[in-house]
This record gives C-alpha cells, sequence and structure tokens, in this order.
C-alpha cells in the first residue's frame, strides 16, 4: 500500500483563467502556469489542483466540458500541458486535476447525438423524462443556477436534467456505459502522469430518485415559485457502490490523491466514502462550514446573509475532526473558486487584513487533514468592489441577480449586497503578482479587470517582506512536513462557548501543541492551564509565555508548543 503522501500534503488550487497569462490575450493559461512553478516551490505546496482546463463554451467557467481528453485553445496545447506536467513533477509537485463526470456541455459530442433522436445510442448517456401531465417540466425543482433543472428538447419532445445550468445536462451514472467512459477518460490523465482527481459533485452522480425512477417534487421552502433539488437529489443509494467501482477498476492502480466535492455531505458520508479499508476516495471536500453564514432552510440558499456565530463553527469543524479520526480524512479549505475570499468572509480586509488572514491560516493549518490554499489566499487577497450587477461575470450571481429582482420581486439592492458577500467573482479576479497595469498577470486586457487593490497587494512586495502572509503561509507548510502532531495528532477543541476565541489542542505522544485564533478584533483576556514551552508561529512579537491571564490583540493567532 503506497505511503499516504496526501496526509501531509497541502494542495495549491489555480482557477487557471485567472492565474497567469503568458500570450496577452487577457486569459490565463498553462505556459502562465509553468512561469510561475518556481513561486508556487517557494511556497512550498506539494500538489497543484487546476481547475478544468478541458475545450468547453464556458457557459460554467470551464465546468461545462465538450472534450475530457484535451485542452481548451484558450490554455495552450497537450504540448504546452506536458511541459507543465514535466516541469511541475521536476520540482516535486504533483498535479490533481478536476474531474467533471456529474455532466458534461451540451455541446459535447455524446449530448449532440444523445438530441438526434429518443433510440440514439447515447440517449441514456443524459436523464430524459415525458413533460408533466400539464405538459410542463416533470417536478418543481430549481437549478443552483436558477430557473428549473428541466430543459425542454422539442425536436425528441423531451425534457433533460440539469441540476446546474441548461448547458449542462446529468450525465446518466445508472448507464454502465457511461461509468466506463468515465473510467477511460481517468485513464488517460493517469497515464500521462497526472497524480489525482479533485471530483466535481461526485456525490450527486447517484440520485435518490434513480432507483425506482420516480420523481417527487421539492418541499415548498418558497411559495409560488420552484424549489432547491440539491438535498433532494444528492448521495443517492449507489453513490458508494459507483465509487468503489471506480476505485477499483482505475484508482486502486495508481498512486493518487482523490478529494470529492460533496455538497450536503454528513460526517457519516464523510466516514462511508473516505475510510482507508471500506471507503473510495481520500477525503471529500464537505459544505457544512460553508452554510454557517446563510440562513440554513431558506429557500434563497447562500445569499439568504447571516453573521457567523464562531461557536458554531467551532462546533461544526470539531464534529469533522472528531467524526474523521481514524476513520477517514478530512480536507481543510476556507475558500475556492466557488467562495468568496476568507480574510474578507471570515477576517478583516481593511485595517487587520494581514493578521486576520494569518489568523485564518492558522486556525485551518493546524488542524488534521489535507489543507487547500486556494490562488492568492497566500497574500490575503480580497473580496471585489461590485458597483453594480455588470460587475458580475459568473452566471451564478447574473442569473441570481435576475431571478430575485424581476420574478421574486426582491430590492436590487439586496442582491447586489448578497452578491458582494457570496459571489464567485470575488475570488475569480486575476491573480496579483506585482504593481504593475494589471498587476502583471496580462499584458493584454483582463478577461475580469484586476481588484483596483493590487498595488497594496501582490506577489512581488510579499516575497520581499518577512512578515507578509505569503511568508507566513510559507512556514505554516513547512511545519505540516516538519511536525507529525500536526498531521497525526489527536484534536481537542477547547473553550467551546467562548465567543471570539478559537483554541485547540493537538497531541500527539507528550508532544502537546496549542492552537490559539482570536476571530475577531476584540481584546479578550484568556485564563489556561499551560506552560508555553516555544512559540512555533504567530501573527504577532511574543508577548511572554504565561497563558494566565493573557490579554489577546485583535485577530491574534499563534501555535505554541506547551510544557
Ligand atoms: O460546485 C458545486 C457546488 O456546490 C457549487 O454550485 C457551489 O455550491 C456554488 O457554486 C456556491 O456558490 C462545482 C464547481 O466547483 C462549480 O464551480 C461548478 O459551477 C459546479 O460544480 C457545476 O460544475
Ligand atoms: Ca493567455
Amino acid at each position: 500500500m503506497a505511503p499516504a503522501w496526501w496526509k501531509s500534503s497541502v494542495v495549491y488550487q489555480i482557477y487557471p483563467r485567472s492565474f497567469c497569462d503568458s500570450n496577452g490575450d487577457g486569459v490565463g493559461d498553462l505556459r502562465g502556469i509553468t512561469s510561475k512553478l518556481d513561486y508556487l516551490q517557494t511556497l512550498g505546496v506539494d500538489v497543484v489542483w487546476l481547475s478544468p482546463i478541458y475545450p468547453s463554451p464556458n457557459d460554467d467557467g470551464g465546468y461545462d466540458i465538450s472534450d475530457y481528453r484535451a485542452i481548451a485553445p484558450e490554455f495552450g496545447s497537450m504540448a504546452d500541458f506536458d511541459q507543465m506536467l514535466a516541469q511541475m513533477h521536476q520540482r516535486g509537485i504533483r498535479l490533481v486535476m478536476d474531474l467533471v463526470v456529474n455532466h458534461t456541455s451540451d455541446e459535447h459530442p455524446w449530448f449532440t447525438e444523445a438530441c438526434k433522436s429518443k433510440d440514439n445510442p447515447y440517449r441514456n448517456y443524459y436523464i430524459w423524462r415525458a413533460p408533466a401531465a400539464d405538459g410542463g417540466p416533470p417536478t418543481n425543482w430549481e437549478a443552483a443556477f436558477s430557473g428549473s433543472t428541466w430543459e425542454f428538447h422539442a425536436p425528441t419532445g423531451e425534457y433533460y436534467l440539469h441540476l446546474f445550468s441548461k448547458k449542462q445536462p446529468e450525465l446518466n451514472w445508472e448507464n454502465p456505459r457511461v461509468r466506463a467512459e468515465v473510467h477511460g477518460l481517468m485513464r488517460f490523465w493517469l497515464e500521462k502522469g497526472v497524480d489525482g482527481f479533485r471530483m466535481d459533485v461526485i456525490n450527486m452522480v447517484s440520485k435518490t430518485y434513480a432507483v425506482d425512477g420516480s420523481l417527487q417534487d421539492a418541499p415548498v421552502l418558497r411559495p409560488g415559485f420552484l424549489q432547491p433539488a440539491f438535498t433532494l437529489v444528492t448521495n443517492g443509494p449507489r453513490l458508494l457502490e459507483f465509487l468503489q467501482e471506480m476505485r477499483r477498476e482505475v484508482l486502486d492502480h495508481y498512486d493518487t490523491l482523490t478529494v470529492g466535492e460533496a455538497p450536503c455531505a454528513t460526517i457519516r458520508q464523510g466516514v462511508e466514502i473516505t475510510h482507508p479499508d471500506t471507503g473510495a476516495l481520500n477525503m471529500l471536500f464537505q459544505f457544512e462550514h460553508m452554510d454557517l453564514d446563510s440562513v440554513p432552510g431558506h429557500g434563497e440558499g447562500k445569499w439568504a446573509l447571516k453573521t457567523l456565530d464562531l461557536r458554531d463553527l467551532k462546533a461544526c469543524l470539531t464534529r469533522w475532526q472528531d467524526g474523521l479520526a481514524g476513520q477517514g480524512w478530512n480536507s481543510l479549505y476556507l475558500g475556492n473558486h466557488d467562495q468568496p475570499r476568507p480574510v474578507s468572509r471570515f477576517g478583516n480586509d481593511s485595517t487587520y487584513r494581514v493578521e486576520s488572514a494569518k489568523m485564518l491560516a492558522t486556525l485551518l493549518h493546524g488542524m488534521q487533514g489535507t489543507p487547500y490554499v486556494y490562488q492568492g489566499e497566500e497574500l490575503g487577497m480580497t473580496n471585489k468592489p461590485y458597483a453594480s450587477e455588470a460587475d458580475c461575470y459568473d452566471l451564478e450571481s447574473i442569473n441570481m441577480y435576475r431571478s430575485a429582482t424581476q420574478e421574486r420581486g426582491i430590492a436590487p439592492e439586496v442582491a447586489l449586497q448578497a452578491i458582494r458577500s457570496k459571489g464567485r467573482d470575488n475570488a475569480r479576479t486575476p491573480m496579483q503578482w506585482n504593481a504593475n497595469s494589471h498587476a502583471g498577470f496580462t499584458t493584454g486586457t483582463p478577461w475580469q479587470p484586476v481588484n483596483p487593490n493590487y498595488p497594496q497587494i501582490h506577489s512581488q512586495a510579499a516575497l520581499l517582506d518577512t512578515n507578509s502572509v505569503f511568508h507566513y503561509y510559507r512556514q505554516l507548510i513547512a511545519l505540516r512536513k516538519a511536525q507529525p502532531v500536526l498531521v497525526h495528532g489527536r484534536y481537542q477543541l477547547l473553550l467551546a462557548e467562548h465567543p471570539e476565541v478559537y483554541a485547540y489542542l493537538r497531541t500527539l505522544g507528550d508532544e502537546r501543541w496549542l492552537v490559539l485564533c482570536n476571530f475577531y478584533g476584540g481584546t479578550p483576556v484568556l485564563d489556561l492551564p499551560y506552560q508555553v514551552a516555544q512559540r512555533v508561529i504567530a501573527n504577532y512579537p511574543s508577548a511572554g509565555t504565561s497563558l494566565h491571564n493573557m490579554v489577546l490583540r485583535p485577530f491574534e493567532a499563534a501555535m505554541l508548543r506547551l510544557e
């Protein structure tokens, strides 16, 4: 059994469109990534997760794929890919690709074939249903990007299912030919030397209704409109069966890192899917902690904003730490290409931007699991300023704004405020490399404007500033490789009810570390019964080694080795 290198690794996520443009067309590309591998090696990351680089109409930022075995021309050629992979491997960096196989693009040949007739050999690669008795869509389900999950295909008189955009028809995993196709395309990339996959909404490939074919309407959270279908359809009865088949057919034959993106996943499912013996994947991206600052069970989902209560976050992350300890594995993340920037969402992106970015990093990188750093997080990059809905590039925000203001009578400013807080474009503004035009991202016009704060926040300055967020991340990443207590130590929450401070212990043998995070800008006083042997890393200069009546500074964080 290959050693679980992925347990002590730190993964860096690249959203290629926004990372680095090498040819001046305003779109990031593979040669741009290759030109920044020394930067990633300096940061010390072990693995790169690359968001989709395949041919795509780009209805959903590349998550609508029309050819799984090629490179999108705007990102470069297969030769550019091979060069990038070789350069990564030369630096000891592994590459994990994004496997988006819950759905394809409607421009994928499988789907264009399936639309030709109801008895086309590819028809059952997708999920079709006859119209309801009233001629309308089969159920009242709302798609993640607004509108019905059912799109009518007039030439064949049936609806097809899409949980995301109508240009992303759901693949029918009940069809063994579909699963065999997926296994084949996985082998294609693994044979090229790729080191694993991040699996897009993988817990949707088995759908709850598929077993008996029946469909039921979603419960009505919002009278008079369509209803969110995610929770209804996700985590179907054959999920583990499909993933174990994938493990037998493909994954067990390669030394890989696999992480399944699993919206709505529970801890039980986390254990079931990531159990080293009976599971199938190394780890999951769970979403429970991403849903704590939105009103639960609200028809508006993530857009129904709620102030996070730190105690909810402590309880949630602790449940996952305890729940997977010894019988599965966690991913650790606070941001990605779908989430707003953590320093704006959970920290303070003005006065205490540097301190709070370091605090959030300390909180995450002290836990048990595999940490994920999303591009720009290591610089403390912030959310973007949206002046109006014209600043939205992502169909999720564009569709929500239109549907909310035109169909549901929501005030434009309320919809825009929700987008400012949760819009995915916040994380998709170009990487900020230096203070030159467009932050050094492109010599052309970027596909989306660079955040106007780039003169103050960019990697060139960060590399030269020993107190930068970058160098703090670099030290945290080095610690994980050097300190077994961070990888294998038992996690134990302290001060569960404290409203401002997140504190936990990591213990391995006689090694006992205290991770201390003041989550807000206040100055709480702590009195903990421990003696500090060493202040391993901190975001403020030391204020003594006593933990008795210790006054924490705004967003203060530290990892302390205890006596
Ligand atoms: O995201 C799935 C998912 O759950 C997202 O819809 C997320 O909940 C939402 O975007 C939060 O705003 C994956 C990809 O990461 C995302 O980029 C794709 O849009 C989606 O699947 C469809 O492929
Ligand atoms: Ca380019």
